[in-house]
């Protein structure tokens, strides 16, 4: 049920019209990542507009830090984090980014990089995707400012887009080792 309601919520997220904002970080997060309700995200609009393939995206991503596992920005774990992340994702103007899902593996069968399965039941797909394609393995966040919306993709992974990363350490969690 629980997961229900997060789906529902991710699928009926509205985006929000709050004035861009300068980046929220904090010290608990590593350099050039934002405190998020406590988790830390970086956004390649900070490095320049920076756009990468996916598989790209996702090595800078691991090399953003010898100290933190960073990997591919996930969703799904609550809803309230989801809408932080994409109202962020709205106030910096991005309309479209690399996250951490993809149906390399097998096609069709969609995962977190985390390792979770992405239902595609679950109506956070863009109306038109999946795309049911071998072409189209990898997940991207859609922002579409016209119809206040935004959806999770599928783009060919060969593509650049922006990208957005994150630690597997929260904020909060990194303040205490100091
Ligand atoms: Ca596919």
């Amino acid at each position: 049920m629980f997961k229900a309601l997060v789906i529902l919520s991710f699928w009926g997220f509205a985006v929000g019209k709050s004035a861009p904002r300068e980046g929220n970080q904090k010290a608990g997060c590593p350099p050039f990542f934002e405190d998020i309700l406590g988790k830390c995200f970086f956004f390649s609009t900070t490095m320049g507009n920076d756009e990468r393939t996916w598989h790209s995206s996702r090595d800078y991503c691991h090399s953003l830090s010898t100290e933190y596992n960073t990997e591919l920005a996930v969703m799904g774990y609550a809803c309230n984090e989801d809408e932080a992340l994409l109202q962020a994702i709205a106030d910096k103007g991005i309309t479209k980014a690399w996250i951490g899902a993809s149906d390399i593996n097998v096609e069709g069968e969609w995962e977190w990089v985390d390792g979770r399965i992405v239902d595609l039941k679950s109506h956070s797909w863009s109306p038109t995707m999946p795309t049911d394609s071998t072409l189209s393995n990898c997940g991207v966040i859609e922002h579409y400012p016209d119809h206040n919306k935004m959806y999770l993709g599928d783009d060919s992974c060969l593509v650049e887009h922006l990208y957005i990363c994150e630690t597997n350490i929260t904020a909060s969690a990194k303040a205490t080792l100091y």
